[in-house]
C-alpha cells in the first residue's frame, strides 16, 4: 500500500488548529492518537455553531430552537447509521462512548441472558472496558468467562477460538483492532463461526472506525459500538449500534424522560420505541452533531485513502525503529492498523516516554488498560506510537532518530 497522490497531509494538517502548537518549545508531534484523536476546524466549528446558534433541549418543545436542535441531532445519527451501513436509525443508539456501550449490553442483553452453567468468550487482547463489565455481571449472574489466547506474533490463536466455541457459548466479545498491539481481527470470519455455534456476537469497534471502513450489515455483528473522540470527534459521546430485533427484546438499562412511552402510579410505565428506548435524559446533544460532523470529516478525506497513509506510517514506523538497537516490537501481526508499541532493552518505558515528551513528541507509555495482556506477556507495559490521519512520514523519521538518542543515553 502506499498514500494515495491525492492524500495531501499537509492541508489536512492544517485543519487541526493544535497541531501548530509547540510543546516544550518544540513543534508538537502527536503520536497518541489511539488514547485521543485531535479534532479538525470542521468539527470545532459544528459544535460552536451549535452551542452558539441552535441550542436547545431536544425531542420535547414545538418552540423553533427546540426543532432545529432535533433536526440536527437525529441527523448526525443518521449520518451514524450510513457512515455504518445499518439498516435503519433505530440501530443507532447514542451512549457516552465505548466503555458505556458495551455496559450497556452487560446490563441489559447480558442480564437477561447470561447465567450460572452458561459461558461467554473474550480474547486476551481486550481493553479493559471489554473484560471488567463482564467479571461484574459474572460476579452476580455465575456464568464462565473463556479466554481466547494469542500467537507470538500477536494475532489470535484461532485453534483455541474453535475450541472455545465447540462449548456453545452465549455471547463472544472481542476488538476489531487491539489498542496495544494493533492487530486487525477478522471480525467477519469470527462473527459467522460465533453465530455457527449459537453465540452472539459484541465487538469493540474504538480502535477501529477511526482507521477502517466499517459495515456492519456486512460483517454480520450483533453489537457493535465506539468512541467519538477516537473518531476526530468529542469527548463524551459514542456509538452502541445493535441489531433491530435484538435491541428490541433486550429491557431498557437507564430509567428516566425520553424512555418512555407512559409513566402511571397506577399503571405502570410503558418504554419509548428504538432508539430512545435506550436514551433516558437529555443527551451530549453537541456531541452527537459534531460526531456527526467527524464522520462527515473523515469521509471527506475517505476512508480508503486515510486506511492507506496510516498503513505506509505504521510500515514505516517499523522500519525505522527496526534499527535501533535493542529494539523489541510488541505485536507484528501481519495486518496491523495504526499502532506499533515496543520496548528497548534496558530501558524504562516511562522513561523513554518522558524524554520524548521534552523533544515535543507525544507517545503512551504504560498497559495501555490491557493488563491482562501486559502480564501474559510478562512486560510491565510498552512504549506506543499511535496514528492518525494528520500524521507524516517527516514525523515517524523524528520519532525514529528521537527514539535512538534517548534510548542511547537512558542505557
Ligand atoms: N476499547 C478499546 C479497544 C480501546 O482502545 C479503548 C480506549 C476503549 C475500549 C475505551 O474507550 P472509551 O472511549 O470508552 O474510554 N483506549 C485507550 C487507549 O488505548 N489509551 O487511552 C484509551
Amino acid at each position: 500500500m502506499t498514500t494515495p497522490t491525492s492524500y495531501d497531509v499537509h492541508a489536512i494538517r492544517a485543519q487541526f488548529p493544535i497541531l501548530s502548537r509547540e510543546v516544550h518549545g518544540k513543534p508538537l508531534a502527536y503520536f497518541d492518537s489511539a488514547a485521543s484523536a485531535q479534532k479538525p476546524q470542521a468539527v470545532i466549528d459544528a459544535q460552536a455553531r451549535y452551542l452558539s446558534h441552535t441550542h436547545s433541549n431536544i425531542h420535547r418543545g414545538v418552540h423553533a430552537l427546540a426543532q432545529e436542535a432535533t433536526e440536527a441531532y437525529e441527523g448526525a445519527r443518521e449520518k451514524v447509521r450510513a457512515h455504518l451501513g445499518a439498516a435503519s436509525t433505530r440501530e443507532i443508539l447514542f451512549v457516552g462512548g465505548t466503555t458505556d456501550g458495551i455496559n450497556l449490553v452487560a446490563q441489559t442483553w447480558g442480564r437477561v441472558n447470561l447465567s450460572a452453567g452458561d459461558s461467554i468468550v473474550l480474547t486476551r487482547m481486550e481493553h479493559h472496558s471489554n473484560i471488567v463489565p463482564w467479571q461484574m455481571l459474572a460476579l452476580e449472574r455465575g456464568f464462565d468467562i473463556h479466554v481466547v489466547e494469542l500467537n507470538p506474533d500477536g494475532t489470535l490463536d484461532g485453534d483455541q477460538f474453535e475450541q472455545h466455541l465447540n462449548r456453545g457459548p452465549k455471547l463472544v466479545a472481542f476488538t476489531h483492532v487491539s489498542n496495544a498491539l494493533g492487530t486487525v481481527n477478522d471480525v467477519k470470519h469470527w462473527t459467522a463461526r460465533a453465530h455457527d455455534a449459537g453465540a452472539t456476537v459484541l465487538v469493540d469497534g474504538a480502535q477501529s472506525v477511526p482507521h477502517l471502513a466499517v459495515n456492519v450489515q456486512e460483517l454480520d455483528v450483533d453489537f457493535y459500538t465506539f468512541s467519538g473522540h477516537k473518531t476526530y470527534g468529542p469527548t463524551g459521546i459514542g456509538i452502541l449500534y445493535g441489531k433491530e430485533a435484538l435491541l428490541d427484546a433486550m429491557p431498557p438499562w437507564r430509567g428516566g424522560g425520553e424512555m418512555i412511552g407512559t409513566v402511571s402510579f397506577e399503571n405502570g410505565t410503558t418504554y419509548n420505541e428504538l432508539p430512545y428506548k435506550f436514551e433516558a435524559g437529555t443527551p451530549h446533544i453537541s456531541g452527537g452533531i459534531a460526531l456527526g460532523a467527524a464522520l462527515d470529516w473523515m469521509n471527506g478525506v475517505g476512508m480508503a485513502s486515510l486506511t492507506a497513509h496510516e498503513h505506509v506510517l505504521t510500515q514505516h514506523a517499523h522500519a525505522r525503529l527496526a534499527n535501533v538497537d535493542g529494539m523489541r516490537f510488541i505485536g507484528t501481526a501481519p495486518c496491523k492498523a495504526g499502532v506499533v508499541s515496543f520496548l528497548i532493552d534496558g530501558v524504562h518505558p516511562y522513561d523513554l516516554g518522558t524524554l520524548l515528551d521534552q523533544l515535543g513528541i507525544a507517545v503512551r507509555t504504560g498497559h495501555h488498560c490491557t493488563e491482562p495482556l501486559m502480564d501474559k506477556l510478562g512486560i510491565p507495559g510498552t512504549v506506543r506510537a499511535s496514528f492518525g490521519a494528520y500524521n507524516t512520514v517527516e514525523e515517524v523519521d523524528r520519532l525514529a532518530e528521537a527514539v535512538a538518542r534517548a534510548a542511547a543515553m537512558l542505557r
